[in-house]
């Protein structure tokens, strides 16, 4: 893709080298900047009170035809994120009264108090994955531990398939096609095929399940009257596929953010082990400082849209914003000049909005909050001596942009 692209626009590195540097220049930018998503030009929100405005208001839509670059012919399939915002029917492509329909009945499904009648399933896989990661370090004692594969990464996708009723056989396959649908260095037509795969096995569920429902959130999404306006078989696939992504992917990376934060700061870890400071502190702590989706792609002004609290700015008709979310979690303005330091006493720790604002509100919140409640206690208590196995500044991102997803987390069990 070739675009005209305004001089100062900040690029967007796709094989994410250094993302602290980058959400750096990104606030230094302002509390509204240009971008550059691999070729295409784009707005980004770095701060979090001019995101909470522009969050609620009705003139950004997810609709892509009002893209002007879309429409225009400009931004094509070929374009490495065209997977991120030309999707299929779903509540995260809707607004209004058609998003309250696609969305209503999977939100009441995930309250917490709702999501509490997951734990025993959740404590039930955190136990099996521990068990086996004690049984591995018995045999070879000291070694290195990927956490990613073994603890962090197994355990999101075996709850979000099990509540939306996606069977347990088909999560190696789902695990092999997310990664490859998100790495940056999938090569394009690899990625449409997944893309295209993806959406014909859900496709195929949903047509299985409305022939023999279970008891899942998917089966009651094709059972759900909505007042008379039920979901098509597409929009109940768009839905599924919707939550299988967001639900695994997002929690991963909250759990080793918060173990990796931990492991980096032993102060804090000892403080939290012996009771001073709450699991949930570590957890919103975590949100904030290295949170899971470091860019939300896109919404689309239906007109010119004045920003106030950026100095007047203009964001005109047709332009895509995206929100970017790991450097409103870093803004030294809200969040004061220690921003950029994982501390869980912080005074006000929990003020993030790692999980959105407005009606696209993550729906899942409630469910990774307690993932994350289980798995953590659960992971320390289970091996005490738990240490990095490399020094952290070894660590390295995979290559995805939107998503924060750590390469590995190597650690040492310690038993
Ligand atoms: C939307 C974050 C876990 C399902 C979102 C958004 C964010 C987010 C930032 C979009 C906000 C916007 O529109 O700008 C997270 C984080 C998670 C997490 C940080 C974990 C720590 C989950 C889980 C599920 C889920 C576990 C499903 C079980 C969704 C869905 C949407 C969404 C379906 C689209 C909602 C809509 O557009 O109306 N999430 N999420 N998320 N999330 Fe999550
Ligand atoms: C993934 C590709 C699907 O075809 C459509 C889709 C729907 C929901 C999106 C998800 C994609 C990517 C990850 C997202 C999720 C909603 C929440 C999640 C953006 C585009 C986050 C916040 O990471």
């Amino acid at each position: 893709v070739t675009l005209n692209q305004s001089p100062s626009a900040l690029a967007i590195d796709p094989l994410v080298k250094d993302l602290d540097g980058e959400t750096a220049r990104l606030r230094a930018a302002g509390p509204i900047a240009r971008i550059d998503l691999l070729g295409v030009p784009a707005w980004t929100v770095t701060s979090q009170p001019v995101a909470r405005r522009l969050l609620t208001d009705s003139r950004l839509v997810k609709d892509i035809n009002q893209w002007g670059l879309f429409a225009s012919g400009e931004v094509t399939h070929a374009w490495p994120l065209i997977g991120m915002v030309d999707v299929p029917p779903s509540m995260f492509t809707t607004d209004g009264a058609e998003h309250r329909r696609l969305r209503t009945k999977i939100a009441q499904a995930l309250t917490a108090r709702r999501v509490e009648e997951l734990r025993p399933a959740i404590e039930g896989y955190t136990t099996r994955l521990l068990d086996e990661m004690a049984a591995q370090a018995k045999e070879t004692p000291g070694a290195t531990v990927d956490l990613k594969p073994v603890f962090a990464g197994p355990l999101p996708m075996a709850v979000v398939c099990s509540l939306m009723g996606v069977p347990e056989s088909e999560i190696p396959r789902q695990m092999r096609l997310w990664k490859a649908f998100f790495s940056l260095l999938t090569p394009q037509e690899e990625r449409l095929a997944v893309m295209a795969e993806v959406y014909g096995i859900f496709l195929d569920m949903v047509r299985e399940k409305k022939a023999a429902p279970g008891d899942d959130l998917t089966s009651a999404l094709i059972l759900a009257d909505e007042g008379g306006a039920p979901m098509s078989q597409e929009e109940v696939a768009g839905n599924l596929q919707s939550m299988i992504a967001a639900g695994h992917e997002t929690t991963i990376s909250l759990i080793l953010s918060a173990v990796r934060g931990l492991l980096t700061h032993p102060d804090q870890l000892a403080m939290v082990l012996d009771g001073q400071v709450s699991w949930e502190a570590v957890i919103e702590e975590a949100l904030r400082w290295d949170p899971p989706v470091t860019h939300l792609l896109m919404r689309f002004a239906t007109e010119d849209i004045v920003v106030a609290e950026a100095g007047g700015f203009v964001i005109e008709k047709g332009e895509g914003v995206v929100m970017s979310y790991r450097a409103i979690g870093r803004d030294t303005e809200f969040h004061g000049p220690d921003a950029d330091s994982f501390d869980i006493t912080r005074a006000d720790a929990g003020r993030h909005i790692a999980f959105g604002h407005g009606p696209h509100i993550c729906p899942g919140a409630a469910l990774s909050r307690l993932e994350a409640a289980i798995a953590l206690p659960a992971l320390f208590a289970r091996f005490p001596g738990l240490r990095l196995a490399v020094p952290s500044q070894e660590l390295r991102k995979a290559p995805v942009l939107t998503q924060n997803d750590l390469e590995a987390l190597p650690v040492v069990l310690g038993v």
